[in-house]
């Protein structure tokens, strides 16, 4: 049986404040007010309830009030954005959300790829930095093109896909941020800037104790003060 958190009735979180993949379920989370347990996890040291919660052993992983696991990060955006999409993330004025999983797809596959060939290369000793930061590249300026169109990946308004890239995007800029700020994707870096700077982000990027079994439980996300 998953661990469902039971002294407290809300979903639990597990999380790590850096992981790109736990941003955007937090960004999700954040954005559907749904309320949640929040356990930051220490990656090189997992808590055993994480471990017994994640089929994966990686974060995010969400354990419902119910007990039903959702361990990869795009589904626990869904499955927060199904509860409630007040900002109306998955139907975004220029698209289906097909459209937004086929391109969501691309960045966490071939690009991701190379992503982490280039920020991780002495890991893998056949990659040649210059050449997987060429390949992430291809996918970023296509980015750039789009929103030379229009503000946000799929309109006028932000929605799933925005939420679910940019902190890769961030990754790769952060890896070599003065050579990213140099290259000619100016309506990338004014997203990413934006990002950065945006009210948004810095709630995702509070800091949260490492969690333990016992813990007060810390809660994250909810309706929005006031309202
Ligand atoms: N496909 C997963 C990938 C998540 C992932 O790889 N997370 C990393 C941290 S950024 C992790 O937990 N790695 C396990 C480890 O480092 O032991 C998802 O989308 O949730």
């Amino acid at each position: 049986m998953a661990d469902i958190g039971s002294m407290s009735a809300l979903p639990v979180l597990y999380s790590f404040r850096r992981c790109p993949y736990a941003m955007r379920a937090r960004l999700a989370v954040l954005a559907s007010a749904t309320p949640v347990e929040l356990r930051e996890i220490v990656l090189r040291d997992k808590a055993p309830e994480f471990l017994a919660a994640s089929p994966s052993a990686t974060v995010p992983c969400l354990v419902t009030g119910e007990g039903e696991v959702v361990d990869e990060s795009l589904d626990i955006m869904l499955w927060a954005l199904r509860r409630h999409d007040p900002e109306r993330w998955l139907a975004p004025d220029a698209a289906a959300l097909q459209d937004m999983l086929a391109l969501i797809g691309e960045i966490d596959g071939p690009f991701k790829l190379h992503l982490d060939r280039y920020k991780y290369d002495t890991r893998y000793p056949d990659a040649v930095r210059e050449q997987e930061r060429a390949g992430a590249s291809r996918y970023l300026m296509a980015l750039n093109d789009r929103l030379a169109a229009m503000p946000w990946l799929f309109g006028s308004r932000p929605s799933l896909a925005d939420y679910a890239i940019l902190p890769f995007v961030r990754q790769f800029a952060n890896t070599d941020r003065a050579w990213f700020d140099e290259q000619d994707w100016p309506n990338l870096l004014r997203l990413l800037q934006d990002f950065e700077a945006s009210d948004r982000f810095a709630a995702i990027m509070v800091k949260f104790e490492r969690w333990q079994a016992g813990a007060v439980p810390a809660v994250f996300g909810g309706p929005p003060a006031g309202g």
